[in-house]
């Protein structure tokens, strides 16, 4: 397999490792690179980040503490219902806290999480969660436990998993025979499009294209029945996918769509060339943009300590001489310093601090959301800046 590497993000941290003063000096980087699999069309990192290095007991992002996301789980709930028989075996592959799962019935939905603290979470709600990493031993062991399963679900856990291959035959051993493998993730498109650099992290291995996708759902029995475009996560997509010998269908042209893909250039060199270099020009441009408020002694913040903004950072060397600090409503974040830069972060107050000038939209996916529990900061006069999809004043 050759991968050609198109960029380059520098020495990274663990994107979720917010960590203590007392933790300063250990702290691990590595070079986090990204290229294209000539075989598979496969955008992906160059070298992997080992699992147990981010997926552990002190695991700090929860899917639920935004309430876009719980109404996207709980919509993504319904439009799924209707495909299954009445009372389905459902699996949620990367349950986190929950979100996704708790809109199912506890009896009949299982979960996967290698994260012990929300696998203990989930556990105790009543849903059996089995505290392991995705792989065929597992898949095997459901298999003898609970039987197979009408619906496979994964939610932002596809693209975390270095070996699509072992991940996708395992989901096609556990499946029913009409079963439905359903997973969402960010789309390359998207992240092309918006050049959103950020949604690439240790966790993110791949950023998928559907065209990527279908080469390697087809080797490993799998088969693309649908593929929804989500404004969730920056822009993802959800494939609805089957075992490769089920009658399943859905009123779907996979060709027409891949054609589609192809012109955007989610596999040709040239065009993630040319996002190479305008992921330089953004953080160029945002580097020059603090330093003009720290002249104009401006105070500035960071809204949400995400995964994201841990590669911006780190990419741009921001640090705590530019942003003051980050607030995030995360309590397992909170009190602790940002991965490699090591900004402090504070709880998130019920307003933004009137003390606060400017705010950089660490979250910027939910814009939104925050933008209108925050009305009162720019009523004031207070500036929301992103580099999304390029640097600039909200
Ligand atoms: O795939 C992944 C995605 C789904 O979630 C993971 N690998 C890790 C994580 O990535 P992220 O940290 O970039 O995700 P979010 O969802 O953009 O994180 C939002 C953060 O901002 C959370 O820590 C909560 C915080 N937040 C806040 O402080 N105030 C969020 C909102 C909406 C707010 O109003």
């Amino acid at each position: 397999m050759s991968i050609i590497k198109f960029l380059d993000l520098g020495s990274q941290p663990i994107a979720n490792g917010f960590l203590t003063q007392e933790e300063f000096a250990d702290e691990f980087f590595f070079n986090l690179s990204v290229g294209l699999d000539e075989e598979t069309r496969l955008v992906t990192q160059m070298e992997y980040v080992s699992p147990d290095k981010m997926f552990n007991d002190s695991y700090a992002y929860r899917g639920s503490l935004s309430q876009t996301m719980r109404s996207h789980f709980s919509e993504a709930t319904e439009s799924l219902a209707p495909h299954l028989p009445k009372s389905p075996k459902v699996l949620e592959i990367g349950s986190n806290d929950g979100v996704f799962i708790k809109n199912w019935e506890t009896k009949t939905t299982f979960a996967v999480e290698p994260c012990s603290n929300f696998a203990d979470e989930t556990n105790n709600l009543g849903y059996t969660t089995y505290a392991s990493f995705w792989d065929t031993k597992l898949s095997e062991q459901i298999m003898s436990e609970q039987g197979c399963m009408d619906l496979i679900y994964a939610a932002n856990c596809m693209c975390h998993i270095p070996d699509l291959d072992e991940t996708f035959k395992a989901v096609s051993n556990l499946l029913a025979p009409e079963g439905l493998f359903v997973f969402e993730d960010p789309s390359l498109v998207e992240m092309l499009s918006r050049n959103s650099y950020d949604q690439i992290y240790d966790e993110h291995a791949h950023i998928f294209s559907v065209t990527a996708l279908n080469n390697l759902l087809n080797r490993n029995g799998l088969k693309i029945i649908n593929v929804e475009a989500l404004s969730v996560h920056g822009g993802s997509n959800r494939i609805w996918a089957a075992r490769s010998d089920s009658p399943k269908t859905f009123s779907f042209d996979l060709e027409l769509y891949l054609v589609q893909e192809g012109m955007s250039g989610v596999d040709n060199l040239g065009v993630l060339d040319n996002f190479a270099t305008k992921v330089l020009l953004s953080k160029e441009n945002l580097i020059e943009l603090l330093h003009t408020f720290k002249m104009e002694d401006k105070k500035v913040i960071s809204y949400g300590a995400t995964s994201k903004s841990t590669t911006i950072f780190n990419y741009c060397n921001i640090d705590s001489s530019l942003i003051d600090c980050i607030t995030d409503t995360t309590p397992e974040k909170q009190g602790k310093y940002s991965p490699g830069t090591h900004i402090r972060i504070v709880a998130a107050p019920l307003q933004i601090d009137d003390a606060v000038d400017v705010a950089f939209l660490g979250a910027w996916n939910f814009e939104k959301e925050i933008k209108k529990k925050e009305h009162k900061f720019v009523e004031r006069g207070g500036q929301f800046i992103t580099h999304v999809p390029h640097v600039r004043l909200v």
